[in-house]
C-alpha cells in the first residue's frame, strides 16, 4: 500500500473522468504554416477544439534554445536567488501558489510583462524580447489567416489588438519539477497537478515546451486528452476573449498540466491580450442577420479584473453570458 506525504496531498486532482476509448481519441489538428492549403483547417481547429499544433512556424530555434537555457539555469539556481524576483504581484517569480485565491500546483514560474523594455531578471533581458517578438509575429499571422478564412473585411481585426502598443500581453515560463513521492502515489491511480484546469482569459496563447509530457486538453465529452510533447512545434489555444469576439464560434479550450514526476517539464507561453480599454464583443461583421450576442458587453480591464478574482477552475465567462 502506498503511503503518501501529507504535504503533497494538496496537489492531487480530486476526481478525473476515466480515459476514453483510445480508439476514439481524436488527432490534434496540425497546421503547417509553410503550406497555403493548411490554412483552410485553421478555422475548423478553432471551432472544434480551440487548440492546434503549428509546424514551420518561422520562430528561430536559436531564440527558443537561448530562452530555455536561461530558464533552466534560473530554476536550478538557489531559492534565495529566485525569491529575489518574487512574489508575482503581478509580475515575478512564484512557487506552488497560482493567482491570489488559493490555487496551488506542483510548479514554479516566472510571470513577465510581454511589453518590450519591461523589467526582467538580468539573464532574461534581450532573450525574452527576441523570443516574444518572434512568437507574437507568428500569433498575428495566424490571427490574420483566421480573419481571412472567416471572410472578415479587416484581416487585422484580431492581430491589431496584439500589435497595439497598449496590448496587455503576458509571458510566462513554467517549471514542473520532478516529484520523488509521486511514483508511489501514481499507483493509487491519482494524478499530481502541475497547473489545474482552466481556460486562458486572453485572445490567443502560444505554448512551447521541452519534450516532457504533461499538457492535457479537455474534450467535449469531459474527458482529458494528453498532448504528446514536441519541443520543435508550438501549440496554440483560443482564449476566452477570442471566443467572445467570434460569438462562441471558436472555443476557449479547457486545459491543465499534470506533473510528470520523474522528468522536469519546462514550458513558455505567450498570452496575447488586447489593450485594457478595449471592448470585447462579438465582431459586428459576424453578427449580420438574426444572430444575437451571447455575451454582455465588457472591456478587457473588466474581464481581467474579474478573472484575477476567480479560482483557476471557475467558469469565468459564465458571469458575462446573457441569460
Ligand atoms: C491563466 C492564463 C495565464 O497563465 C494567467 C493566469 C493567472 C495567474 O497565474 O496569475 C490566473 C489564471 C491565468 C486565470 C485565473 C486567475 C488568474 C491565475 C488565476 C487563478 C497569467 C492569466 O492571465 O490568467
Amino acid at each position: 500500500v502506498a503511503v503518501s506525504n501529507p504535504l503533497i496531498e494538496q496537489f492531487f486532482v480530486k476526481q478525473s473522468k476515466p480515459n476514453i476509448n483510445p480508439l476514439i481519441i481524436p488527432d490534434i489538428p496540425l497546421i503547417d504554416l509553410s503550406k497555403p492549403e493548411s490554412k483552410h483547417h485553421l478555422v475548423k481547429a478553432c471551432q472544434d477544439f480551440g487548440f492546434f499544433k503549428v509546424v514551420n512556424h518561422g520562430v528561430p530555434l536559436k531564440f527558443i534554445n537561448k530562452l530555455e537555457t536561461e530558464a533552466v539555469k534560473f530554476f536550478a539556481s538557489p531559492v534565495s536567488n529566485k525569491e529575489r524576483f518574487g512574489p508575482p504581484d503581478p509580475f515575478g517569480y512564484g512557487n506552488k501558489s497560482i493567482g491570489r485565491n488559493g490555487d496551488v500546483g506542483w510548479v514554479e514560474y516566472l510571470l513577465l510583462n510581454a511589453k518590450p523594455e519591461s523589467d526582467y531578471p538580468e539573464n532574461f533581458r534581450g532573450v525574452v524580447n527576441d523570443y516574444v517578438t518572434s512568437v507574437k509575429t507568428m500569433a498575428c499571422e495566424i490571427l490574420e489567416i483566421l480573419a481571412d478564412e472567416m471572410k472578415l473585411q479587416q484581416r487585422n481585426v484580431f492581430s491589431k489588438l496584439l500589435m497595439d502598443e497598449q496590448s496587455d500581453s503576458v509571458f510566462r515560463v513554467n517549471h514542473y519539477p520532478p516529484c520523488p513521492e509521486f511514483q508511489e502515489n501514481e499507483r493509487n491511480g491519482r494524478k499530481l497537478v502541475g497547473f489545474g484546469e482552466h481556460t486562458d482569459p486572453q485572445i490567443i496563447s502560444v505554448l512551447r515546451s521541452n519534450n516532457t509530457s504533461g499538457l492535457e486538453i479537455s474534450l467535449r465529452d469531459g474527458s482529458w486528452m494528453s498532448v504528446p510533447p514536441d519541443s520543435e512545434s508550438f501549440f496554440i489555444n483560443v482564449g476566452d476573449s477570442l471566443q467572445v469576439m467570434t460569438n462562441g464560434r471558436f472555443k476557449s479550450v479547457k486545459h491543465r498540466v499534470l506533473a510528470n514526476g520523474t522528468k522536469s517539464r519546462v514550458s513558455m507561453i505567450y498570452f496575447g491580450g488586447p489593450p485594457l480599454s478595449e471592448k470585447i464583443a462579438p465582431l459586428p461583421s459576424l453578427m449580420q442577420g438574426e444572430e444575437d450576442s451571447l455575451y454582455k458587453e465588457f472591456t478587457w480591464f473588466e474581464y481581467k479584473k474579474s478573472a484575477f478574482n476567480s479560482r483557476l477552475s471557475d467558469n469565468r465567462l459564465g458571469s458575462f453570458e446573457k441569460v
